[in-house]
C-alpha cells in the first residue's frame, strides 16, 4: 500500500466525521495524520511492517494512529473507516467534489434534505430546495448546479470506440451537406488514442451558418454549449464535448495539423518553422505576413523539410527523426490482418457456436482463427476444465470439416493461477494447435510475483502467448505491476508471441509496450476477444494501437498467410 493510498483513507475517515458532525479535533487529527503519511519519503507500510513502535518515530504519529496505520497495512481496512462507510452513503463523499462546498454543507445537505448522491442533488437543487436550506443562498444553489456539470465532464475520458463513433457519424452527416467541400475529425480521436477528452471536427465550407445548426440540430447532440460564427461547442448525449471548427480552404491543411496534435509533436513542428523563417499556426504558414502554405497538410510538413506524418504517430515519440531521416514505418493496415487468435464460444462464456463464430470470421474476410475459450479457474465464465477442453477440441476439429475457406487452430486462453502454475495439465496443454497464457486473477499481486507468473508461462513448453499481458481495463482497472524489459526479453527468448487485445476497454499492450515489444523482436499477434461474431469486429482498434506503436505489417504474425504464420510458430517454439 502506498503512502498516498493510506493518507486517502485517512482523509476520508476526515471527511465522514465532518460531514457526522463530529468534534473538531478529532477531525483534524485525520486530516493531520493525512498530511504526515503523504509527505514521508520512506514507504509507512514498509515501517508499519517493522511494529507500531517504528512508526511512532515520526513526528505527527502517536500511539492510536500507528496502530491503526498497522491495522490498515495488515488487513487492507480500518474497522473505523468501515463503520463510518456504512453509515453514510458512498455518494454523499461525491459531494465533496463540487468546488465551494465543504463538509458542513454536504452534511447539511444530507441530514436536512437527505440528498445521497450528486444525482439527487441536482434534482433538489433544479426543483429550488437547496436554496431554503439553512446557510444556503439562491447563489449557492446556482454554483452547485454549475459544478455537478463541471464534475461531470471534468477529467472523464471517452473510449477511443465510443470517441470515434459520435465524431464519424457526426463528420459524415456534415460532410453529406452541399455547402462542406472538406470534413474531418482531428484531436487525440485522429491519433487513435486509447482514450479521447474531448472531440475536435474541422470542416471547410462555402456557409458556417448552414453547418453550425446542422450540428446544433445533430441528433447526437444534447447542448450547445458555446456558439460563434465559425466555431462551436456542444456536448453529445454520450457525454463527451465536441468543438466544431469551420476554416477557409487556403487554412484547412494547416488547422488540421495544429488541431490534429499532439502538442508535443506540434511544438517541434512549430521550431522547425521558426528554424526555416517561418511562422506557423492553425492558418497556415506564413514568411512574414506572406501566406506560404496551409491548404493541405502535405504543404506543410513540406515546407518543414518532412514527409507526411501519419496522425497515429505524432506525440513527438521518435517519429519526426524517422521522417527527416526517410525511415517512417509503412504502418499496418486492417486489411493486413488475415487471423484471429483469440475468441470464445458458448463451451465457455461466448454467444455463439464455434461454427457460427468460424463463418462470422470468414465473412469477414479471415483466413484462419482460433477457438480459445477459458480455462476452469474461471469458473465464472464457465471455464473448461482438461475433460471438457479434450472434448471441445474435438469439436473444433470436426467443425473442420463443415466449413472451407478458413482454418480453425484448437486454442485455449489458459490462466496463469496466482501460484505461478498453469490451470491446465502439461498433457493437455501439449495437445492444443495454439496456448495463450493470461493473468485474470491475483493482479494486485507485488511486481517479483506476478514476473515469476509471467516468466513460468513464457517457459512452459505449450504456451504460444501471453495474451492482455497486464489485464488492465482502460480508465478502470490498472494493470498488474509488469517489468516489460524483463517480460520481452524472456519471450524473445523463448519465441512467446505477445497479443494486442483489441478489445477497445483492454487495448493491451498499451501503445507504448506494443513498440517495445517490436523492438525486441517479439512477434505480436493482434486479437479480437470476440465473445459474439460482432465481437470480430473490435479488429480495427487493435491495428490502431498497432500503428501508434510504429508496427508494420511484418511486425505482426497474424498478417501471415496461414501456413506461414503455423511455420513461424513452429520456428518460434
Ligand atoms: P484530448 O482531447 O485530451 O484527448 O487530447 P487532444 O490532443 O485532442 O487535445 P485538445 O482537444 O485539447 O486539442 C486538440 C489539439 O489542438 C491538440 O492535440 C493540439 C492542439 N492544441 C490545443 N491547444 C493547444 C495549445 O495550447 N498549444 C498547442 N501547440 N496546440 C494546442
Ligand atoms: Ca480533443
Ligand atoms: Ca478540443
Amino acid at each position: 500500500m502506498q503512502n498516498a493510498e493510506i493518507a486517502q483513507r485517512f482523509e476520508e475517515i476526515a471527511d465522514l466525521l465532518e460531514i457526522q458532525g463530529a468534534n473538531s479535533f478529532r477531525v483534524r487529527a485525520y486530516r493531520n495524520a493525512a498530511r504526515v503519511v503523504e509527505d514521508q519519503a520512506e514507504s509507512i507500510a514498509a515501517l508499519a511492517e517493522q511494529g507500531s513502535a517504528r512508526l511512532q518515530e515520526i513526528p505527527g504519529i502517536g500511539k492510536d494512529l500507528a496502530e491503526r496505520i498497522v491495522a490498515l497495512v495488515e488487513t487492507g481496512t480500518i474497522p473505523q473507516l468501515e463503520e463510518l462507510r456504512s453509515q453514510v452513503p458512498a455518494g454523499v463523499l461525491d459531494m465533496l467534489r463540487l468546488p465551494g462546498i465543504g463538509p458542513k454543507k454536504v452534511a447539511a445537505l444530507f441530514h436536512d434534505l437527505h440528498v445521497t448522491s450528486l444525482d439527487e442533488l441536482k434534482q433538489a437543487a433544479e426543483q429550488g430546495k437547496v436554496a431554503e436550506l439553512k446557510g444556503f443562498a439562491k447563489k449557492t444553489e446556482q454554483q452547485i448546479l454549475a459544478g455537478i456539470e463541471q464534475v461531470a465532464s471534468f477529467g472523464r475520458r471517452f473510449s477511443i470506440a465510443e470517441a470515434r463513433a459520435n465524431a464519424e457519424a457526426i463528420v459524415d452527416d456534415l460532410r453529406a451537406l452541399d455547402v462542406v467541400t472538406q470534413a474531418s475529425v482531428a484531436g487525440s480521436c485522429r491519433r487513435r488514442k486509447e482514450t479521447c477528452g474531448d472531440l475536435d471536427v474541422l470542416v471547410t465550407a462555402s456557409d458556417s451558418a448552414i453547418v453550425m445548426d446542422r450540428l446544433a440540430e445533430h441528433a447526437l447532440v444534447a447542448a450547445v454549449l458555446q456558439r460563434g460564427e465559425t466555431k462551436q461547442r456542444v456536448r453529445l448525449h454520450a457525454g463527451i464535448e465536441l468543438d466544431l471548427r469551420v476554416v477557409p480552404e487556403e487554412s484547412y491543411g494547416a488547422a488540421l495539423q495544429y488541431f490534429t496534435g499532439s502538442k508535443e509533436h506540434n511544438i517541434v513542428i512549430r521550431r522547425r518553422a521558426q528554424e526555416r523563417g517561418l511562422k506557423l499556426n492553425e492558418y497556415g504558414l506564413y514568411r512574414g505576413d506572406e501566406y506560404v502554405a496551409g491548404r493541405t497538410e502535405e504543404d506543410v510538413y513540406q515546407q518543414v523539410g518532412l514527409p507526411w506524418i501519419p496522425p497515429e504517430l505524432r506525440e513527438d515519440r521518435g517519429e519526426i527523426e524517422l521522417a527527416e531521416q526517410g525511415r517512417l514505418p509503412q504502418l499496418i493496415e486492417l486489411s493486413d490482418i488475415q487471423g484471429d487468435l483469440h475468441m470464445h464460444t458458448t463451451a465457455s462464456d461466448g454467444t455463439a457456436t464455434i461454427l457460427e463464430m468460424a463463418q462470422a470470421a470468414k465473412e469477414r474476410g479471415l483466413k484462419y482463427i482460433a477457438i480459445t475459450d477459458h480455462s476452469q479457474r474461471v469458473s465464472m465464465a464457465n471455464g473448461l476444465d482438461a475433460q471438457r477442453l479434450r472434448a471441445h477440441w474435438q469439436a473444433i476439429d470436426q467443425a473442420r470439416g463443415k466449413i472451407s475457406g478458413i482454418e480453425l487452430l484448437c486454442g485455449i486462453e489458459c490462466d496463469i493461477l496466482e501460484d505461478a502454475t498453469l490451470d491446465l495439465p502439461d498433457d493437455v496443454l501439449a495437445e492444443g494447435d495454439w496456448v495463450i497464457a493470461v493473468l485474470h486473477y491475483g493482479l494486485k499481486q507485488p511486481r517479483a510475483k506476478i514476473m515469476e507468473r509471467l516468466l513460468n508461462a513464457i517457459q512452459h513448453p505449450s504456451v504460444c502467448a501471453i495474451g492482455h499481458p497486464s489485464g488492465r481495463i482502460v480508465g478502470k482497472r490498472p494493470g498488474a505491476d509488469i517489468d516489460y524489459p524483463e517480460l520481452f526479453k524472456a519471450a524473445s527468448e523463448f519465441g512467446v508471441f505477445m497479443e494486442i487485445n483489441a478489445h477497445p476497454s483492454r487495448l493491451d499492450l498499451d501503445d507504448i509496450q506494443v513498440a517495445a515489444a517490436r523492438d525486441h523482436g517479439i512477434p505480436i499477434v493482434i486479437n479480437t476477444d470476440a465473445h459474439a461474431p460482432a465481437g470480430l469486429d473490435v479488429l480495427q482498434y487493435g491495428v490502431d494501437q498497432a500503428r501508434r506503436g510504429g508496427l508494420t505489417a511484418a511486425d505482426v504474425a497474424n498478417t501471415r498467410p496461414f501456413e506461414e504464420f503455423m511455420s513461424m510458430l513452429r520456428t518460434a517454439r
